[in-house]
């Protein structure tokens, strides 16, 4: 069964949304495969997650934001999760996510030179969904 990773980012934690992320995961049906709280990330372990992002301009926000606080990371399985759970995030720019996606619904528009904090993680695709399954999820 095709299994995506996911992420609910230190604000998602901070503001109270873990229940309401993981209600909506379970009312599309998606299966659970693992769930765990983490917290004190580390700067290096982040950059090897957003490894294509290190050379942007942006990235150091994005790391400061991501090491600010607990996450909760998991494992989702069903037929095109990958998909499904990206359209269910809605757009990365919090004032470009549509209405209904969890981005959209909850994400706070950013200030200039701030980090985007927008709520959720997914994988973008099948190998990244693998990568970041085999780095989160060592066992
Ligand atoms: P997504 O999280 O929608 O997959 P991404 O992988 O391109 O988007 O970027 C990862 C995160 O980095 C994203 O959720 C927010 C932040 N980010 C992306 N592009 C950015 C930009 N141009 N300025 C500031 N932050 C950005
Ligand atoms: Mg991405």
């Amino acid at each position: 069964m095709e299994q995506t990773f996911f992420i609910i980012k230190p604000d998602g934690v901070k503001r109270g949304l873990v229940g309401k992320i993981l209600q909506k995961m379970e009312q599309r049906g998606f299966k659970l495969e693992k769930l765990e709280l983490r917290s004190a990330l580390l700067e290096a372990f982040i950059d090897q997650h957003y490894q294509v992002l290190v050379e942007k301009s942006f990235y150091p926000a994005i790391r400061q934001f991501m090491t600010s606080g607990p996450v909760v990371v998991g494992i989702l399985s069903s037929p095109k999760v990958i998909e499904t759970w990206r359209i269910m995030m809605g757009a990365t720019r919090p004032e470009e996510a549509l209405p209904g996606t969890v981005r959209g619904d909850f994400a706070k528009a950013a200030g200039d030179n701030q980090a985007i904090q927008n709520v959720v993680h997914g994988s973008d695709s099948e190998a990244s969904a693998k990568r970041e399954i085999a780095l989160w999820f060592k066992d």
